[in-house]
């Protein structure tokens, strides 16, 4: 028998059970068994009729997205679907958990199905950049209103069953033991004509009704519909003028097609990716009890921390001035305030979680955290000083963090004098809504103090990612790699907002000249004075930056920067001014302006952010190339659909660009091939 499939037999119905933890993943040996159990559920006399259901917390979440890079395998998920669905007894699937994808597809294959309160089923595949390929098209619209099955395959979002019951996702709730129901039930089948779900086609009665929807959803998906989106509202158009089987190969040619793009690839990655990054080194021990959070600072970023941590149940306690005291509880209450207007959480939540915040002008109040998290203004002495204070007040083991986001984490550590307990979580701003968090592990932190940062970090709903102690870490490292890019592009000729342009055009929301002016030209040069780089040798250094600031032009807090602002506006105005400094730079070193392609900005900029994640995986401040992939996207705005700067330029062939980057080092090391590239391409361009 399967191991990953196993068949008892109880009262006469088969129990086919999926064991293939953690989430019941629908790999090849899984399919194989189910094809197994139900050629073994046709043959044999004994058994009238089956039950599907999933081992333990889930019934089956999809097909196996690891086995999607490899060429597909038999049988393939349609022919389990098929085999489920023309079996001559009846077969009932008994879901609890996430029926998702594939999983759901099986289920719709069935002859019924059943679901405890609280499952959830859904046909996410639109969030990998594929859609359903096992019928998903086909029999949704069989079972359920075209408007429901084409918000469900196109949301991507999963449905509460029992909430949505009388939409038809599933036949029946089950309040007490599953397996218990579902043989009955399925008993209740048995001697009766079965109508498998292809066969139907009730929900086709209205035909001019189901196309008005086919069509609305075709004018609201657009022009500019990727691809996965216009193949599923053409396979659901389809599905009741094809016949059914022609309607399956059909979906199947699409989802096949699907599977190669660059777009899935990459979105796959990401998926695999996040789950690796965010768990903690297999070797660290139990994480520490954390159920109070003390953190200093009441501004935007410890009110956004404060939020996250209030969510996820922890009772939070501010520390503030005592003239800012209110001015935090209103800037908390405000976040709150909003959510609330705007029907994501109700007043009573917003009373729940608020009554667990406290604030507190005295540094004493932090006696009974179990961490404790700064995030005051990233000033070295302020920090070391209130570390001093911390530590005189934090109980034994109260794990210490800072939000720093370039500080020397080894030195505050030091500060603090309990460097075991220290750890710097590194949250981006708005802080309640940006997932992206680097723990930034540093020289004697504590394996425990590790444990318990990750646990926390994914307490409260972020992707901790580990870095070592290093400027700027992982994601600001990458940044800065970008934006000397950009500003060597600049320089060479192309405008703010040429580069802007292509970088948008490439999937950033804004480009780096429109971010640079939204968050303050002066903070990047503070930087820049500091780490000294006008003056660091065999690097080229552009002044535009430095000339902007000279010329009081901060971006959009003195109404210009790179850009012009109206008087209350946001929107970046082309300014003479401005192309009047960078002509003026650009002359002072001789340069001549050359035209420069959106594609060329596109490929310089990529093949900076993935040599700088190379050299981050050189020093090993990164463990991996997705945990670079995972930051950028959540914390830095890199389109999830490139799949991050490596997995991008590993898709786009720039890791065979080798011999450009190694051309232009010979001029400027910031340019200087990481190993982790060399060895990239030496294996096969793969990092
Ligand atoms: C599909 O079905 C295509 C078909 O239409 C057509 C085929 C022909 N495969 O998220 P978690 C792993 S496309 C492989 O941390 P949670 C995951 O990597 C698929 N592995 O747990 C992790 O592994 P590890 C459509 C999978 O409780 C572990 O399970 N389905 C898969 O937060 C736990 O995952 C989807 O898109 C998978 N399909 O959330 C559903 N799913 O422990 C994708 C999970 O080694 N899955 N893993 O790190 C999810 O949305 C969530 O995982 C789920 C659980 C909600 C199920």
């Amino acid at each position: 028998m399967s191991e990953v499939v196993k068949v008892s037999a109880r009262d006469g119905v088969a129990v086919v059970e999926v064991c293939n933890p953690p989430v019941n993943a629908l790999s090849q040996a899984v399919r194989q068994g189910l094809v197994d159990a139900m050629a073994r559920v046709a043959s044999d006399d004994g058994i009238q009729a089956a039950i599907l259901i999933g081992a333990g917390r889930t019934f089956p979440a999809g097909a196996d997205i690891r086995e999607f890079d490899a060429p597909a395998q038999e049988p393939h998920l349609p022919d389990v679907c098929n085999a489920i669905e023309n079996c001559p007894k009846p077969v009932v699937a008994c879901l609890h958990g996430t029926a998702l994808g594939g999983g759901y597809e099986i289920a719709l294959a069935a002859h019924a199905r059943l679901a405890t309160p609280g499952t959830r089923v859904g046909l996410p595949e639109i969030g990998l950049g594929v859609m359903p390929g096992a019928g998903g098209t086909q029999r949704l619209p069989r079972l359920v209103a075209v408007e429901d099955a084409l918000s469900m395959i196109l949301s991507g979002a999963p449905v509460d069953a029992a909430k949505t019951r009388e939409k038809g996702y599933v036949d029946g709730i089950v309040e007490g033991d599953l397996a218990s129901a579902g043989i009955t039930f399925a008993k209740s089948l048995v001697g009766k004509p079965l109508k498998p779900v292809g066969a139907r086609r009730e929900r086709f009665s209205d035909g001019f009704g189901y196309q008005a929807a086919v069509d609305a959803a075709r004018r609201e998906a657009g022009e500019d519909a990727s691809r996965a989106r216009r193949a599923i509202i053409d396979c659901i158009e389809a599905a009741p003028l094809l016949p059914f089987d022609q309607g399956l190969a059909l979906e199947r040619d699409h989802f096949l097609e699907l599977r190669e793009t660059v777009e899935a690839k990459a979105l796959r990655h990401v998926f695999l990716a996040t789950r690796l990054a965010v768990k903690p080194r297999p070797d660290l021990p139990e994480p520490a009890n954390v159920s109070q959070v003390a953190i200093f600072g009441g501004g935007l970023m410890g009110s956004g921390i404060t939020v996250s941590c209030l969510d996820a149940g922890f009772s939070v306690i501010v520390i503030e001035q005592p003239e800012a005291l209110e001015r935090t509880r209103a800037r908390v209450g405000g976040i709150y305030d909003r959510a609330v207007e705007r029907g994501r959480l109700s007043p009573q939540m917003r009373d729940e979680r608020l009554s667990r915040l406290s604030v507190d002008a005295e540094k004493s109040a932090i006696a009974s955290a179990d961490l404790i998290l700064e995030a005051v203004p990233d000033d070295r002495d302020l920090k070391a000083q209130l570390f001093r204070d911390i530590a005189a007040h934090a109980k034994p083991g109260a794990i210490l963090a800072t939000n720093t986001s370039y500080l020397d984490v080894d030195d505050l550590a030091e500060t603090s004098g309990r460097p075991q307990d220290f750890v710097g979580l590194h949250f981006f701003s708005p802080a309640h809504v940006q997932q992206a968090m680097e723990v930034v592990v540093g020289r004697e932190t504590s394996a425990l103090t590790e444990a318990t940062a990750f646990a926390f970090g994914n307490a409260i709903k972020k992707k901790p990612v580990r870095s070592e102690n290093a400027e700027g870490f992982i994601g600001n490292r990458v940044l800065t790699a970008y934006r000397r890019a950009a500003d060597y592009l600049l320089e060479d000729g192309a405008s703010p907002s040429e580069i802007d342009a292509a970088m948008r055009a490439f999937g950033f929301k804004m480009g780096p000249y429109q971010v640079l002016d939204m968050a303050g030209l002066d903070i990047s040069w503070a930087r820049r004075k500091r780490l000294g780089e006008a003056t660091a040798e065999g690097t080229r250094y552009v002044r535009i930056g430095d000339a902007m600031c000279e010329a009081g032009r901060f971006g959009q807090k003195t109404a210009k920067g790179y850009y012009r602002y109206e008087e209350g506006s946001r929107t970046p105005l082309t300014d003479p001014e401005a192309t009047a400094i960078i002509d003026r730079e650009r002359a002072a070193k001789g340069v001549t302006p050359r035209e420069i392609s959106s594609e060329e900005i596109q490929r310089t900029c990529l093949i900076a952010m993935m040599n700088e994640g190379g050299k981050l995986l050189d020093e090993s401040v990164a463990e991996r190339a997705g945990d670079i992939d995972i930051l950028m996207i959540l914390g830095l705005g890199f389109p999830r659909e490139k799949g991050g700067p490596m997995k991008a330029a590993e898709l786009a062939g720039l890791l065979g660009q080798l011999r450009d980057l190694e051309t232009w080092s010979k001029e400027d090391v910031f340019w200087t091939p990481s190993k982790a590239l060399k060895n990239a391409v030496k294996n096969g361009s793969q990092f």
